[in-house]
């Protein structure tokens, strides 16, 4: 039985993202809070945790064969992050629009990576890429008891 079956998570109307460590340490969290909500995103968990160096290869384990794989586990490892499962209809595609292009120098004007990015590494947020990654993510993350 996987690990997190709310009604929306099925109909893939939700959403994981992180607001990165250099983002949380810069003091950006709550704004970057307050303009998800003001885009209509709903807060469905939210916590705020420091991942260890094993969990955040596990994270983005689909780009260990990158250049810069150890420097992103590094840079994911540095401080703690702010974790949110968030939900919208069409939740994934449409909060990557809202975040921004990867990296900050590309996003859209007035787009969260564009207000608070500083590289394409420090890109101030992470946002699940596909419905199926969303649950995956927000189950590594979460547990049943923390989502509401
Ligand atoms: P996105 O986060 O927009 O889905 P991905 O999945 O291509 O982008 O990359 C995952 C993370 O890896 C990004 N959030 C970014 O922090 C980092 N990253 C991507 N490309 C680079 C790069 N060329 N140099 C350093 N870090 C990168």
């Amino acid at each position: 039985m996987p690990l997190i079956t709310t009604k929306s998570q099925m109909n893939g109307n939700i959403t994981f993202t992180m607001v990165k460590p250099v983002a949380v340490a810069d003091g950006h969290s709550a704004a970057i809070l307050a303009k998800i909500v003001e885009g209509g995103f709903k807060i469905k968990a939210l916590k705020m945790m420091r991942l260890s160096k094993e969990q955040a290869e596990t994270f983005y384990a689909v780009h260990k064969e990158r250049s810069f794989y150890a420097s992103l586990v590094t840079s994911m490892t540095d401080g703690p992050i702010v974790a949110a499962i968030l939900e919208k209809e069409n939740a994934v595609s449409v909060y990557r629009e809202y975040i921004g292009a990867t990296n900050p120098a590309d996003a859209r004007e007035g787009s969260i990576r564009k207000l608070y990015g500083k590289s394409i590494e420090a890109n101030a947020v992470h946002g699940s890429d596909s419905d199926e990654n969303a649950k995956i993510e927000s189950s590594f993350f979460f547990s049943t008891m923390e989502v509401f």
